[in-house]
């Protein structure tokens, strides 16, 4: 593992190469420290979620898959990207003053994952959106109630396990029972995802990363 990570780290500058071993090794405080460091010695915020901190969590799905993690080393991974971002999040969402619309976010049913839907809640914040989060394993009833009692405009959702993408389609089947299919936009997303399931399913919209969920967000409402 150890020559693995020193490989990767070789290509990037030496505090992303230390945001990146800091992830993947759980240390979460050392992490905050750092990721201050190069905010500080004005590395792009973008650089150091995507090329420190996003880099190494795939890197943590390689070791898992390979049975070199564990769940518990995954868990210290996500807890250690999660206080980095807290750090980074007010220089990503330097939001516009009007609301580009309303979206309801939340990861599916069954599905604990949270970190990508987090990105993609604060890039949209960051672009202008007001958003409710719904949290995770979000049943298909709160998605439906969002759109009825809260009047969203987009209701965007998260899977991030082959079986949890399964429980997106119930979602948009209980919005069509309820008689408000046609009232909001569907924008789903998520690493198993594909534009040909998100079709599939009927949603409006697929996004593969949390930049590309802004462009198609904007693209969807002036449909
Ligand atoms: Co889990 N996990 N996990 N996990 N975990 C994966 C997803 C997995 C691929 C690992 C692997 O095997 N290589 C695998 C799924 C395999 C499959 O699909 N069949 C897996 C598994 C199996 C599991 C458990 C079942 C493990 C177990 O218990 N045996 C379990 C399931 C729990 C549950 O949810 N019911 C589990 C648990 C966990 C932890 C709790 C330990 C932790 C999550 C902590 C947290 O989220 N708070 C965790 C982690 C960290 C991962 C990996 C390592 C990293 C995920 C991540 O945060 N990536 C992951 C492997 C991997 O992805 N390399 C893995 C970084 C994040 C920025 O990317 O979430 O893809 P991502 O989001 C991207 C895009 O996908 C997209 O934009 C984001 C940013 O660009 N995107 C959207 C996401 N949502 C979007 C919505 C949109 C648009 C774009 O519009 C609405």
């Amino acid at each position: 593992m150890p020559n693995q990570r020193l490989k990767t780290e070789f290509y990037m500058e030496p505090i992303i190469a230390q945001i990146y071993s800091d992830v993947l090794l759980g240390h979460h405080k050392e992490l905050t420290i750092k990721v201050k460091s190069a905010l500080k010695l004005g590395i792009a915020p973008n650089s150091i979620m995507n090329d420190g901190m996003i880099n190494a969590m795939g890197e943590v799905g390689r070791l898992f898959e390979a049975g070199e993690y564990y769940v518990p080393e995954m868990l210290v991974a996500a807890r250690a990207m999660q206080a980095g971002m807290t750090i980074l999040n007010p220089y990503l969402s330097e939001a516009d003053v009007h609301p580009a619309g309303k979206v309801a976010i939340g990861t599916v049913q069954g599905d604990y994952h949270d970190i990508g839907k987090n990105l993609v809640k604060m890039m949209l914040v960051g672009s202008g959106f007001e958003v409710i989060d719904l949290g995770v394993d979000v049943k298909p009833a709160v998605f439906t109630s969002a759109v009825i009692k809260d009047q969203v405009d987009i209701l965007a959702m998260s899977a991030l396990i082959t079986t949890t993408m399964q429980n997106m389609r119930p979602v948009i089947d209980t919005l069509e029972k309820f008689g408000v299919r046609q009232q909001v936009k569907v924008l789903v997303g998520g690493a198993p995802l594909t534009e040909e399931f998100a079709q599939d399913i009927g949603a409006d919209g697929y996004a593969p990363d949390a930049s590309r969920a802004i462009t198609i967000a904007k693209l969807i409402l002036s449909k």
